[in-house]
Parts: structure tokens; sequence; C-alpha cells
């Protein structure tokens, strides 16, 4: 693959300056600890934050990190401490974090926050366009760096952008609180990529869009108009194989070589096999439920007195943004909690919470996990937590119970653990007791399944699909983008129209015929128009389609008296020229109308200037005449509401031009349009539309027709153009050349 350029706010390596000068450590952290060992491997290089303000380092100084950083591919990028402040301890850490967590209590919407992060964001931009080669793949993770994708789009329009968001991403309720929620929203759809960890977070996503920006999606696309933006899940992994060798060697270290911590757990711990080890290991943050699970581990000490003695909770928390006010709360109510415990049950020979506010080295970390026997992962909310599956990996015997909370994106791939809610403290407490009753075949064959999938899709099985996926996105673009109508497509259409002899022509109404706006019942067709259909139709080679989503009594009005075929309705019905109306499909129903009709009347009640229109088995909700702002935001809402409504109704939701349309499934212009051609041949075949109801028929079409979408540049049509006016000039050329 061509070079990998990765952005994250912090580099996998941190900078110190100290007494004894300059030293680069490991970065702690998911990212940094998940993709350290894989991103080498490829040729790539990491731009981030080293850890250091520049300020503080002299010309010696900063020779000596950009050699060391260049050996491990990193570039850094520095930021001023103000901003540095207020964008990540600010705008990252008290607006962003909580509230797509879930704790809008805790978020702070400040102005001075938002522009600092702006601020930081083009930095990040200005570091990658002065690198930037062609070519070059960008990914960049996480919600410090929202804006980044559109930015380098901007400048750099044809390159390929994967962005990464590792934390939830909320519910529309919860998104709405944010004031740059629709900026927030456009930074991300600079990306080709868009990836979560979990479904959820990526219809959350999708969900947003719709509502805020009004792009819509489908399957896991969404369309700007003029690009195709892919939304997926990838659910990350970890470095299985490295967490799984060191448990395996701790087993076989000798007692010489055994560090002092692992002495000291064998020492105290495993004196005899009544003695068990919980192990709880998270950054100190609000969101990791780390006061539930001591409020449960103490209520567990209640209900359980035969395990005083025995029991012994690993409490590993490691310092985080200790200069955000609620994180320095938060601690106050830790150490409270865990001296209350250790005060009211402890006794000489037992501390019943062992805690420990420092980050480890993985050498120890893994002691903790191998010498646990239950891992205690309580978050109430997290995007994913790597320390579940970690503890996981290091179980080399298969013994072990993970207590996982259904809050942690980890819980959808991990049903085998033992899945709690995080704000039931008796449930936590009693699943404590179950965890220590469990049999060993039992927890056994548990986590050997866990550790089948972790193993298969670790953190390389991980990247590799995202990075293949973004490839594929490039792919997808290029099949859907439209080219622009030039001069010369026009004479080759002409050209093979003057010398075929059977030609069907599929042209839609609104939008392609006559401008958009003219939708209301009262802009019939014009004279222009029926002179240049008259025409077309009186040519005997030519048999013109009209196929549009209008009902059959006003298709008959316009053109009942004509030569043309008119399909109405989707193609549900199909009148042939001087024939009857005749419905295409039997199978056909309208008694849903009863159930669907009272929620659309519930939307024309609350939205002034909408209305409903019937159709013999359709029901559509129009919304041009309303405000636009408040008729998109309503259209936006029916259409989610119908998409839960539908389901077990054989019913299909399609979004036309400002209407909202409820049909049966499994009849559009599509299944119409291949249903009229049917067995006959044509020499050529021309479709012309201007929505999504289009796309069904542009893609039934056979190869060799010629499709031209009006206005949309990202569609399954070949061409493009930009209005009726375009489509008529085209059909009155075609009219006026000769045979
Ligand atoms: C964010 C999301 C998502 C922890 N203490 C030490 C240490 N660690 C390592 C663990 C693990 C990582 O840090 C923590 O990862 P988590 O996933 O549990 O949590 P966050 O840091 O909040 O990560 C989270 C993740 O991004 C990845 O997308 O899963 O939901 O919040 O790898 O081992 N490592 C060392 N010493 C420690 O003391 N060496």
């Amino acid at each position: 693959m061509d070079r990998l350029l990765i952005i994250s706010n912090r580099l996998p390596v941190s900078v110190k300056k100290g007494d004894d000068g300059i030293t680069i450590h490991q970065s702690v952290g998911g990212l940094a600890t998940g993709m350290k060992t894989f991103y080498k491997k490829l040729d790539s290089t990491w731009i981030g934050w080293p850890g250091i303000d520049q300020q503080e380092l002299n010309s010696e100084d900063n020779k000596y990190i950009h050699d060391q950083l260049e050996k491990e591919r990193c570039e850094p990028l520095y930021i001023n401490k103000r901003d540095l402040d207020l964008y990540y301890n600010g705008f990252s850490n008290k607006t962003i974090w909580p509230l797509f967590h879930y704790f809008p209590q805790y978020t702070d919407y400040h102005e001075e926050y938002w522009q600092a992060y702006q601020r930081v964001n083009e930095l990040f931009a200005e570091k990658v366009l002065s690198i930037i080669k062609e070519d070059d793949f960008i990914w960049i993770h996480d919600y410090h760096l929202l804006l980044l994708p559109k930015l380098i789009r901007d400048s750099f329009p044809d390159t390929t952008i994967g962005f990464f968001n590792h934390i939830p991403f909320p519910s529309y309720e919860l998104f709405r609180l944010l004031p740059w929620r629709e900026e927030i929203l456009e930074g991300m759809l600079g990306a080709d990529l868009i990836g979560f960890h979990i479904y959820d977070y990526e219809r959350h996503f999708n969900s947003c869009v719709r509502r805020l920006l009004g792009y819509d999606y489908s399957l896991n696309r969404i369309n700007t108009g003029d690009r195709i933006i892919k939304v997926d899940n990838f659910p990350m992994g970890i470095d299985y194989d490295r967490f799984y060798q060191a448990s395996l060697e701790i087993g076989s270290i000798k007692e010489e070589h055994k560090s002092r911590l692992q002495k000291d757990i064998e020492t105290f711990f495993r004196t005899t096999s009544q003695r068990k080890l919980i192990l709880s290991i998270d950054r100190l943050d609000y969101t990791k439920g780390i006061s539930n699970r001591l409020y449960a581990f103490q209520k567990f000490l209640e209900k359980y007195p035969e395990y005083h003695d025995k029991v012994t909770l690993i409490l590993l928390a490691v310092p985080s943004r200790s200069k955000v006010e609620q994180y320095q709360i938060m601690k106050k109510e830790v150490d409270e909690l865990v001296g209350h415990i250790n005060g009211k049950w402890g006794n000489v020979r037992w501390t019943p919470v062992w805690y420990f506010y420092r980050s480890l080295p993985f050498d120890d970390l893994v002691i903790l996990y191998y010498y646990s026997d239950i891992g205690l992962v309580t978050p109430v909310r997290d995007g994913m937590n790597l320390v579940a599956k970690e503890f996981i990996a290091t179980k080399t015997t298969g013994k072990g119970v993970l207590i996982l909370s259904e809050m942690a994106g980890a819980a959808k791939e991990m049903s085998e653990a033992i899945v709690i809610n995080p704000n039931n403290i008796e449930g936590i407490a009693n699943a404590i007791g179950m965890a220590l009753k469990m049999k060993v075949e039992d927890q056994i064959a548990r986590n050997r399944k866990i550790q089948e999938r972790l193993k298969r899709y670790n953190v390389e099985r991980w990247s590799n699909e995202f990075l293949n996926s973004m490839k594929g996105v490039r792919t997808l673009q290029k099949r859907f983008l439209a080219k622009k109508i030039t001069e010369e497509t026009e004479q080759k259409i002409r050209s093979e129209y003057i010398k075929s002899g059977k030609n069907i022509l599929f042209l839609d109404y609104n939008g392609t015929l006559v401008s958009t706006r003219d939708k209301s019942e009262y802009s019939p067709p014009d004279k222009e128009l029926y002179e240049i259909l008259d025409k077309l139709a009186r040519d005997n080679r030519n048999e013109v389609v009209l196929i549009s989503s209008r009902d059959r009594k006003t298709l008959d009005r316009w053109f009942g008296d004509k030569e043309y075929i008119l399909f109405a309705e989707h193609g549900m019905w199909e009148k042939k020229k001087n024939g009857s109306w005749i419905k295409l499909n039997n199978q056909l129903r309208s008694a849903w109308k009863k159930i669907i009709r009272p929620v659309l009347e519930l939307y024309v009640d609350r939205t002034p200037g909408s209305f409903i229109e019937e159709k013999s088995f359709s029901l559509a909700w129009h919304y041009e005449k309303t405000d636009p702002d408040y008729g998109a935001q309503r259209a936006f809402e029916l259409k989610d509401e119908l998409t839960e409504r539908i389901i077990n109704l054989d019913l299909q939701v399609m979004e036309g031009k400002k209407v909202i349309e409820i049909k049966n499934l499994g009849v559009n212009k599509g299944t119409a349009g291949s249903k009229k051609i049917g067995g006959d041949q044509y020499d050529f075949i021309l479709a012309i539309g201007d929505d999504w109801t289009d796309e069904y028929l542009f893609e039934e079409l056979p190869d060799n027709a010629h499709t031209i979408n009006v206005g949309l540049k990202y569609s399954r049509a070949k061409y493009y153009c930009e209005s009726h006016r375009d489509v008529r000039e085209l059909l009155k050329n075609m009219c006026e050349t000769e045979p």
C-alpha cells in the first residue's frame, strides 16, 4: 500500500525533560498500546503532540528529539501552552468527552475552548499539508481532531482520508446540545471512511447527520451530493499474542528473576488456594465507573462475609487529566471510598483494597492480569474497553472470570463474560459472588470462546480491515461518480440515436422535465415540453416512457391522450398508448394505510404547509410548501419514526425531493423499467431522472443504456447535467436530428 500518515493528538511515545536530560517513553492508552507494534510494519509516519512544550527545549534538545522520533517514525507537532490547555483540557476533555459519554451535567460550552480547538485542528492540518504526498493514505484518530478531515480535504480534495472515533458517538438528543454541532459533523464528513467501535455509535452518527445536515444515508453510505462517504463499525482488537506470550512467560520465570511485584503477590496472595484476587485497571476517569465498583465491592463484603480475609480488590487507577476539576473531585471520592472500605473491614492480615494511583510498566501490568482471578470492568460508558480484552488474553490456562459492563462497546463481542449493568450495585455484588463460585470448566469454556475471537480479530486485523475499507471507498466513489455531460458525450448519444432502429426513452417528470419547484398540481407541462415529447413520440422508432411518482389521475389529465407510455406511482401502474391503466403487481395491498395515515396526519398538524397525497398503493407526505428548515427537520423525524413503524409491514419509505413516500416493498422505477424492457431488444436506451427513486432505474438498465442524473454528481447514472433545461436541450437536439 502507499504511504500511511497516522494522526492523533498524542504520539505513541512521549518526550520528557528531567534532571537526566531528555527521555522518550511509551505513551499509555489504548491507541498507543494497540497500534505500537504494527504501525512500524507499514510505510508510515505518525504525527502528534510529543507531550512537551517546545519552550522548554533548546536547539540541542530539539535536534536530539528530532533524531530519536525519526527512528520511531514520528513527526512531532508542538502546540503552545495556552492553546494546548484550551483545546485539550478545555474543548476535548470538558466539552466533547463528557457529552459523548452521556455526562451533559459535566459539559462546558465555552467559545474560547471552541476557538482554540479550531486553531489546533488547523495547526494539525498545516503540519499534514507540509508533508503530504500524492497517493498518501491519511488515518486520523479520535475526538481531538474532529475538524481535521475537512481541513485536509479542503486543501487536498483528492486525498484518501479515514477517521476513527475511539469513544462513543452519542444519540441525537445529546449531540444536539452542542452549539457547534454542524461544524463538527461537517468536519468529520471530510473523511472518506468514518469508523466507530460498534454499530450503535454508527447509527447515532448517521441519524445526527441526517437530522442536522440533511444528508441521507442508505446501507452504510452517506451521499452529500458531491461525495459518497462510508460509515462503518470496526471493533478494535488488541495485540493478542503479545499479552498471551507475556503471560505464558510469567509462569516460567525462575525465582531469582522474579520482579518485586511478582514476589509480593505470591507472598501475600498465593498462600492458599482460598485467596482470590479481583483486578480493576483504568485511567482514573468518571466514565469508568470506579466508584460504582467500590460501592459494589463494599456491598459484596456485606453480603458475603464468608469471603472476608480471602478476597482482595487490586485497584489500579492511572492518573489522567488531573488538571480538569471533575477528575480532581473524583480522585477525592475514590481515595475516600478506599479508605472507608479498608478502615471498616481491614485487619492486620487483610487489606480488602490494594490501591495504586500510578501507571505501571507493561511487565507489571501483565503480572497483575496473570495473578487475578476476576477482572472487574464496570464503566458507565466506554467506547470499547481494551482492558477487558487484555484480561482474557492473559488467561493462558483458560481460568478466570470477567465481569463486564454492558455499557462498554466490548460487551457486544464478549457475551460469554458475566455482563452487568454498572448502575446496579447489588447486581455487581452478586456477579462477584457468582464469579467466585463459577466452576473451572465453565470458566475455561467461556474464556476459550472469547479468546478465539480476540486472537482472530486482533489489532492488526482491525487496522487492515480499516485500511482496506478506505481503499474500497475510493473504488466505490469512482463507481458512483457520474461525469458531467459534455458536448462530446451529447454528440455521441445523438449519433447512436440516429443510427439505431428501436429506441426507448425513460423520462422522469418532476425535476427532470420541469423544474423541481413546479411540483404542485397547478404547474402542468408547458407548450415547449409537449412539443418536444410529441415530436419524439411521432418518430415510430421511439417509445417514450414517462415514469413518474405522480398519481394516475394527474398523469392522465396531462398526458392521457398522448402517444406516450405512462408509469404512475413509481411504476405501480402502467398505461400503454391509447390503453387503460393496469396494475403491475398483484401483491399490492393498501390496508396498511390505516396504520400509517394517522402518523402522517400528526405531522401535517404539526407542520404548517405540509399535506398528504394519497395514491392507490402509497401515501406521500409533501413538505415543499413548508418553512424549508423546519420542514426538513420534520421530514428527518418522520423518516426515523416510519422506519420503526413499517417493520413487518412489507413497506418501504422513499425520500424524493421534499416528499416522503410510503409504499409497498419491491415496487420501484427499476422493477418497472426492467419489466417494460422485458425480452425486447432495443438498440438505444436513454434514462433521465433527478432523485434517488430514479437510481433504481439506472441500476436495473443494461450496461449500454445512457443514464443521466439531473443535479446529483454521485449517482448510479453515467452522466449528470445541471437542470431540466439541459434535459430539454438534449431532447430537442435529438428530435431535430434526422436519421
Ligand atoms: C479509549 C476509549 C477505547 C492502562 N493502565 C496502564 C496501561 N494501560 C493500558 C491498558 C489498555 C489501555 O491503557 C486502556 O485502554 P481502554 O480501552 O481500557 O481505555 P481508554 O484509555 O479510555 O481508551 C476506550 C480505547 O480508546 C481504544 O479505542 O477502548 O473506550 O475510552 O491498553 O493496557 N498500560 C501500562 N501501564 C498502566 O498502568 N503500560
